[in-house]
């Protein structure tokens, strides 16, 4: 048993969408942990920016902008990895969209984005990501889900099936990959304050609800998922597989 059973150093993380919002601040935990870091974007300015505020930070980042829905991208992006040497040793399966509006009003075209960005592309990242892990006997993966894993909410219904579906394919990833040394798991993060939130967080009366509804009495900063992603992503967790931790200020336990 190593004596820092939550060290990183030596370790390459990939973490999609992670310019800013909850993936930034994921990022920034696995490398206070010692994780080199691979920043993954689909605006290349914008990550360029973040790679460059985190190198100034003494970080040690990269960045790899594809579009997380366009396979031949995601391909390409592994493959870029590889001339270079790169190898993932954790992956967090972060980006995604939300796209607010009730069902009966909801376009085909609308429900596939959203489940192309939030579920597909874990899939295929996942994939290309696993077929290198397993080569090494070595992986850990981390999904991001959602309370909308267990429980629905009304406008945001392929949301809701995407993280539904994180949660499942989180644990079909463990059925197939934990022989190959790979670790599969996910953090359902509550409501947290990030700009995907802004237009609920600014709606005084969702506010309320929140606050009401979580046994924390407010909303989660995207800083307080870092512990748990270096947990999932340390040898502290080498015997975790498939599983989904809620980081929700309690919001999933109560009625
Ligand atoms: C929404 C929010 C969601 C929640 C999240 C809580 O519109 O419902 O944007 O992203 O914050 O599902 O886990």
């Amino acid at each position: 048993m190593s004596l820092n059973l939550f060290d990183l150093s030596g370790r390459t993380a990939l973490i999609t969408g992670s310019s800013r919002g909850l993936g930034l601040s994921i990022a920034q935990g696995l490398a206070a942990a010692g994780s080199k870091l691979v920043l993954n974007g689909v605006d290349p300015h914008r990550l360029d920016e973040t790679v460059a505020a985190l190198r100034a930070q003494g970080i040690s980042a990269e960045g790899l902008a594809f579009d997380v829905t366009d396979e031949a991208a995601i391909i390409n992006a592994f493959q870029a990895l590889d001339a270079r040497g790169i190898a993932i040793d954790i992956l967090v399966n972060n980006a995604g969209i939300q796209f607010r509006k009730p069902m009966l009003e909801l376009e085909t075209k609308d429900w596939r984005r959203v489940i192309d960005t939030n579920l597909t592309s874990a899939f295929m990242i996942g994939r290309e990501a696993a077929r290198r892990m397993a080569e090494r006997g070595f992986g850990k993966i981390i999904n991001i889900g959602s309370l909308t894993s267990e429980l629905a909410r009304a406008t945001v219904a392929p949301y809701t099936v995407a993280k539904g579906g994180i949660k499942m394919l989180t644990k079909a990833m463990a059925a197939e990959w934990g022989e190959l040394g790979i670790q599969a798991n996910a953090i359902g993060p509550g409501y947290m304050l990030t700009d995907m939130n802004e237009a609920l967080v600014n709606n005084p009366q969702f506010d309320g609800w929140v606050k009401a509804r979580t046994p924390a009495r407010r909303w989660g900063k995207p800083e307080e998922l870092a512990g748990t992603a270096v947990y999932l992503a340390s040898p502290a967790a080498d015997y975790v597989n498939g599983q989904i931790i809620y980081v929700d200020g309690g919001m999933m336990s109560v009625l």
